[in-house]
């Protein structure tokens, strides 16, 4: 099933133009500060909201995702660790097959699980080789998947690794340092995926400054995916889109 979720990342990727993702984690976010982060999204250019994490210790994934459908028009993408975190409620699925990793489960066991679900749900399903960078020091995401991350210094592994996700079928990369990693994911490695493959390009992890965000753009990321940032200080969804907004300006194809 290929989607208009896709068909816009693919038009947006195409015309040089960036986008802002933010990610919501069901267990660090409640619904006053829900509410908050909708109100400045508002105000602000946010592209995507990715729901999940690689533990989800509430149950209060369903009513964030009802809540926010119900106040906002910007699209619910899920970003699932596990088959259980499917709900039909989100707009589509960034389906991940972790293809920086060697754990079957994580590349095709759950996907055959959660195959029968989708293909009831309206969910539009965006098949997403999803690669772990190692960005210096373990997170929740290779540690409860069994996988070792990306080298941080390999660019060459993670262009190989994405090209053989790309000739697999993958619509989208998705280059992640993992939730609060200390560094994100290097320039070096961020250009050198952009050069091997056409698909749109999602970087994220340990972006937590405006001039990190400018780097990830720059080097070639087309989806940047603000987390741990944005629930420390909201105000940083403001600078964000602004840099984005300012890339975009400045890189539009169309009005050139
Ligand atoms: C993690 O890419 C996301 O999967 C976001 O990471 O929380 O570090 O911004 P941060």
């Amino acid at each position: 099933r290929l989607t208009s979720l896709h068909d816009t990342l693919s038009n947006r990727r195409a015309r040089g133009q960036k986008s802002l993702a933010v990610l919501l984690d069901p267990d660090n976010l409640d619904e006053d500060g829900c509410r908050q982060l909708l109100a400045l999204s508002e105000q602000h250019a946010v592209e995507y909201f990715f729901m999940g994490g690689s533990l989800v210790l509430t149950s209060r994934q369903a009513a964030l995702i009802r809540f926010i459908k119900s106040h906002s028009a910007v699209p619910v993408l899920l970003f699932p660790s596990h088959s259980l975190h499917l709900d039909d409620q989100a707009d589509g699925i960034l389906l991940l097959s972790l293809i920086s990793g060697r754990n079957p489960d994580f590349l095709i066991g759950q996907h055959v699980i959660a195959a029968p679900l989708l293909r009831q749900s309206n969910l539009q399903i965006l098949p997403t080789g999803y690669m772990l960078v190692d960005t210096g020091r373990q997170t929740t995401a290779s540690y409860i998947s069994g996988t070792t991350p990306l080298p941080h210094d390999k660019p060459g592994i993670a262009a190989c690794t994405a090209m053989a996700g790309e000739q697999l079928g993958l619509r989208l990369m998705y280059l992640d340092g993992g939730s609060g990693a200390l560094y994100p994911v290097s320039p070096a490695m961020i250009r050198a995926v952009r050069q091997a493959v056409d698909v749109p390009l999602i970087v994220g992890g340990g972006i937590n400054t405006i001039e990190k965000a400018q780097t990830a753009l720059q080097a070639g990321a087309d989806v940047i995916v603000i987390g741990n940032q944005i629930e420390k200080d909201p105000s940083f969804l403001a600078d964000m889109s602004r840099t984005v907004q300012h890339f975009n300006q400045t890189t539009d194809y169309t009005n050139s």
